[in-house]
């Protein structure tokens, strides 16, 4: 053992101990003004007991009912079963909890990802979320999610390990930002508002992830770093207002519309880890926004047993303190720590009864078939339990749930696809003399599109970042294949070079077209894989493959260069944007499975583009913020990552310092033009806001346990899986049952963490997502939106607010609509501002304020181009 590594335990088994004093300690403290500005030694303060869920909202009393039902029937073996995951590769799924045979109850099957059924044959492989989001479109964020819950019902999957929301996107080279939709919060509640319904409806639990902060890959959780060695996980430090005004927004807009589970993250939050942070589950998500699911772990994400359980913590996956220990905080542990008193049971009953009301509330007990396909291989006969390899039979049916999917994939991607630059030269009539197509982005990968587990390389056409957020291809049609099929059924000239460093090849063909498309791209994705010395998160947001250098050597020659970017998020174009031989740009995302006949819908005209930028493309990275931590900043501790610019991310940074950006957030042009006029804005009465007073109800208990070992033995006719976690002892001694040298230590838990009595409501609580009434209508805006152009296109027609004060953001969405417009035609925009969408967090009441300053209302067709402005007569 090196000193380092030996310092490096010392630390960590102290830090162990002093976790769980720092809890007690934390004894006498409250919940007033817990994040002070300055984020130096952040630190997270407690908040108990665990708020036990009620049935508040629209479809979660009869859930809650039916739950509570179901959960008064079982044992206390049976619920702790139902919250312990089995086991990594125990199951057919990602995750698996335990079944309970003696009801018939199959196990509950987890399974990735945000953009598709991951590990399966016969699904689609959707738009991904940050290219969904460019569509600015509720009605295909809705389908979207509906079509994804509809493959994952097919295939037996009860959660649908998705969308994303956490990364949120503060730093364009976070790895995952593409798994979730926009660096902007109203965006991006929007659209995971929609995708949640749109999952849920198809009969689906939707996981909304990763809660909080989860800003970026490298040191997301503690491990092993190279040369670095043994380093503890990112602390992700941040202000109680930013933390309201920016990261939990779309969170409480998932809750709002429903959402029946959350992830919790990797990181810690103010130094305190994500799965066990009371302030963060407790108070923030299930007290202040009413959360009536359940909250499970990331994978291995939980550190700690009883003290996650106190902290909100419902479900353990994949269940095994890390991969295949056969060991787990929960199981035995849990079973344990109600039998001698250390849990209350009233915090068990809890948890199952939120995994049983989610499960209702999305009508899984009407939906549900069984799982027919196995994550960990591809053939029909294989081992039900990967790991144990037992289990021999058929494990997967090849169910196709691809339906018509694919026809919707091809309009969500053609209708994300943004359109940048256009001199004239689009749209493609299909007509052109001599097309030359340049770019291994165009092609597909010589391994084929499955050909690099989890997609972890840049071979070919990009249409999906890597990592656990993806899922197999059922085919990519690529961009060569699809304009090659246009132009050749015209009887045109197509030809390409895929070669990005074949030059002197891609100068003779760029010399003799009429016109030259490159297609170029930008990957990154999830820290376990690394691509091209990318760990996870972008190195850089210069596009890959070079390029750069393509698009100038295709330039050099071609007076009409068209550049088509594949990318996850913002890339470099400075050099060569504004170059006149370079007649257009579209940005394309991340497509999905339809990718070439998206691109070429746009390219000759089908579609015309209405597309606008999620996210701003700036002329430097610098531009963007802070950077990312790539080397840990406390050596083997907790980098400390302080998120000192509070809300100015994206392009409330790019205004806030007055620095022009190539392309802003919410641009994007079309083949038509748009005049807007006639804004009106009308006010609604509203009553005033009130805090939510009273108190809760007490905890219920639901049935009763004996507090004898001997009960919880292992049964002897049980047929044991190897390394399964199972909920039985293994001993009467339990602290020989609970395998934990440190069991029975006097530990002082937390003061109330164990109290069931009725607690006080909170302020700016009430409602799923917060006070009911911050969603009270104050203002009905409308204005009128003409197509002037000659053919018809759609418009994203987008309203800002400007907050007022010396330190809010110089305007923010707030609400959009995209409308669809013949030529010479008026549509009207309609939205309305509620009284969330005026108020600022005040940190001292606890409690959303509408302030003093004057607050000023914009529509337009970006974030900087404001055509139509007014006050707000508040
Ligand atoms: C809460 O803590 C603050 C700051 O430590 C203190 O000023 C205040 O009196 C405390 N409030 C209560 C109700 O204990
Ligand atoms: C922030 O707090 C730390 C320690 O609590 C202190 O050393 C530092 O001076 C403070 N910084 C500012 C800007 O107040
Ligand atoms: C717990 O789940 C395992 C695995 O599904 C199952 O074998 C066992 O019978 C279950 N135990 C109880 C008490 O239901
Ligand atoms: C119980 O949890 C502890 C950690 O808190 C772990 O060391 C031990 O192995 C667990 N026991 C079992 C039986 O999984
Ligand atoms: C940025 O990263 C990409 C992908 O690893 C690489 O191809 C490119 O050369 C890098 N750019 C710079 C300027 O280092
Ligand atoms: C490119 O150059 C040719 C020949 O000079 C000219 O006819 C054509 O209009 C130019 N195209 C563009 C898009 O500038
Ligand atoms: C095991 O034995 C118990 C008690 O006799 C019985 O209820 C249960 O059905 C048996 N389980 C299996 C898997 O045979
Ligand atoms: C109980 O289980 C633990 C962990 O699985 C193991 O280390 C221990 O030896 C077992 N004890 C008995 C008595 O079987
Ligand atoms: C109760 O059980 C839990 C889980 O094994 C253990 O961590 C804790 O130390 C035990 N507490 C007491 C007082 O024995
Ligand atoms: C031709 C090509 O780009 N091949 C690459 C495919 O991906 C692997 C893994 O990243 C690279 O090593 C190859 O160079």
């Amino acid at each position: 053992m090196t000193k380092d590594v030996m310092l490096w335990l010392a630390r960590t088994l102290l830090a162990v101990r002093l976790g769980r004093l720092v809890e007690a300690q934390a004894l006498y403290s409250n919940t007033t003004n817990p994040n002070p500005v300055n984020l130096t030694d952040a630190y997270s303060p407690p908040y108990y007991p665990s708020p036990w869920m009620d049935g508040t909202g629209p479809g979660w009393a009869e859930a809650y009912q039916k739950a509570q039902a179901f959960v008064s029937q079982l044992t206390l073996l049976e619920k702790v079963n139902l919250t312990t995951g089995v086991g990594w590769e125990g199951e057919a799924c990602v995750g698996n909890v335990g079944a309970i045979p003696r009801l018939g109850f199959p196990s509950l099957c987890m399974q990735d990802s945000p953009l598709g059924v991951r590990f399966a044959d016969y699904v689609s492989a959707f738009t991904a979320g940050g290219t969904i989001a460019a569509s600015w479109d509720r009605g295909e964020f809705y389908r979207r999610g509906y079509q994804m819950g509809v493959e994952h019902n097919g295939k037996g999957v009860d959660v649908q390990l998705g969308p994303v929301v956490g990364p949120l996107g503060r730093n364009p080279k976070g790895g995952r930002n593409w798994e979730g939709f926009s660096p902007d919060p109203v965006l991006s509640g929007i659209a995971i508002a929609e995708t949640v319904r749109g999952i849920q409806d198809a009969g689906v639990i939707a996981c909304t992830k990763h809660y909080i902060l989860n800003e970026q890959e490298h040191f997301r959780s503690p491990g092993a770093f190279g040369d670095f060695g043994q380093v503890d996980a990112i602390s992700s430090n941040v202000d109680d207002k930013t933390l309201h005004e920016l990261y939990l927004w779309p969170f409480a807009d998932a809750v709002r519309a429903g959402t029946g589970s959350i992830m919790c993250s990797y990181n810690k939050i103010n130094n305190s880890q994500a799965c066990q942070n009371s302030y963060l589950q407790n108070y923030i998500l299930k007290g202040e926004l009413g959360f009536q699911g359940f909250i499970m772990s990331d994978w291995d994400a939980q550190h700690g047993g009883v003290a996650s359980t106190l902290a909100g913590l419902d479900m353990t996956m994949p269940g095994d303190t890390d991969f295949d220990s056969g060991l787990s905080f929960w199981g035995p542990n849990l079973t344990i720590s109600v039998i001698n008193g250390t849990l209350p049971e009233w915090r068990l009953d809890d948890a199952a009864t939120r995994i049983m009301a989610a499960y209702y509330y999305v009508g899984r007990d009407r939906h549900a078939v069984p799982t027919n396909f196995n994550s960990w291989s591809k053939d029909t006969y294989g081992y039900q339990h990967a790991f144990a390899q037992t289990g021999y039979g058929i494990i997967n049916q090849h169910v196709d749930v691809r339906a018509e999917h694919y026809a919707s994939i091809r309009i969500a991607a053609a209708k994300s696809t943004v359109l940048l630059k256009n001199n004239g030269v689009l749209p493609l009539t299909g007509r052109e003399k001599f097309t030359a197509i340049f770019g291994n982005d165009a092609t597909e990968s010589e391994y084929g599109p499955n050909g690099c587990a989890d997609r972890g390389c840049d071979n070919g056409t990009l249409a999906m970042g890597w990592g656990s957020g993806t899922s197999d291809f059922p085919y990519l049609v690529t961009p060569l294949e699809a304009i090659k099929s246009e132009l050749v059924s015209k009887g045109g000239m197509a030809q390409s070079v895929t070669d990005n460093w074949a030059y002197s090849q891609i100068a003779a063909l760029a010399k003799q077209a009429s016109v030259s498309i490159v297609f170029v791209n930008a990957d990154s994705g999830e820290g376990y894989i690394t691509v091209d010395g990318n760990a996870g998160d972008r190195n850089n947001l210069t596009l890959w493959q070079d390029g750069e250098a393509l698009v100038k050597n295709v330039s050099a020659y071609s007076n009409n260069t068209i550049v088509v970017i594949h990318s996850v998020g913002p890339v470099l174009i400075d050099s060569f944007y504004d170059s006149p031989n370079i007649s257009a740009i579209l940005w394309a995302g991340l497509p999905g499975q339809e990718s070439g006949n998206a691109i070429a819908d746009v390219l000759y005209g089908r579609v015309n583009p209405g597309g606008k930028l999620p996210f701003t493309i700036g002329r430097d990275e610098s531009e963007y913020g802070p950077d990312l931590i790539y080397e840990p900043t406390n050596g083997h501790g907790s980098s400390q990552d302080n998120f000192d610019e509070g809300v100015f991310i994206d392009y409330r940074a790019f205004d806030k310092n007055n620095v022009t950006p190539i392309y802003e957030f919410g641009f994007g042009l079309s083949y038509t033009t748009f005049a807007y006029s006639n804004l009106n804005i009308v006010k609604i009465p509203a009553g005033p806001y009130t805090a939510t007073t009273g108190k809760t109800l007490a905890a219920p208990v639901l049935g009763n346990y004996s507090t004898d070992p001997a009960d919880y033995q292992w049964p002897s006719n049980l047929t044991y899986v190897s390394h399964y976690i199972y909920p039985y002892l293994n001993s009467t001694d339990l602290k020989e049952a609970s395998n934990d040298p440190e069991y029975g230590a006097e530990v002082e838990w937390p003061k109330g963490a164990t109290d069931g009595s009725p607690q006080p409501r909170i302020a700016a609580g009430g409602g799923l997502g917060g006070n009911p009434q911050l969603w009270d209508v104050l203002f009905s805006v409308t204005a009128t939106i003409t197509n002037n152009g000659t053919v018809p296109g759609d418009e994203v027609a987008q309203l800002y607010i400007s907050l007022g004060g010396p330190n809010e953001p110089v305007v923010a969405l707030r609400n959009f609509e995209r409308l669809s417009i013949q030529p010479g035609q008026s549509a009207t925009f309609t939205a309305d501002i509620t009284r969330r969408d005026v108020s600022n967090w005040d940190t001292v009441t606890q409690n959303w304020v509408i302030t003093d300053h004057k607050k000023t209302v914009h529509v337009g067709s970006s974030s900087r181009t404001l055509l139509l402005s007014a006050t707000l007569d508040l």
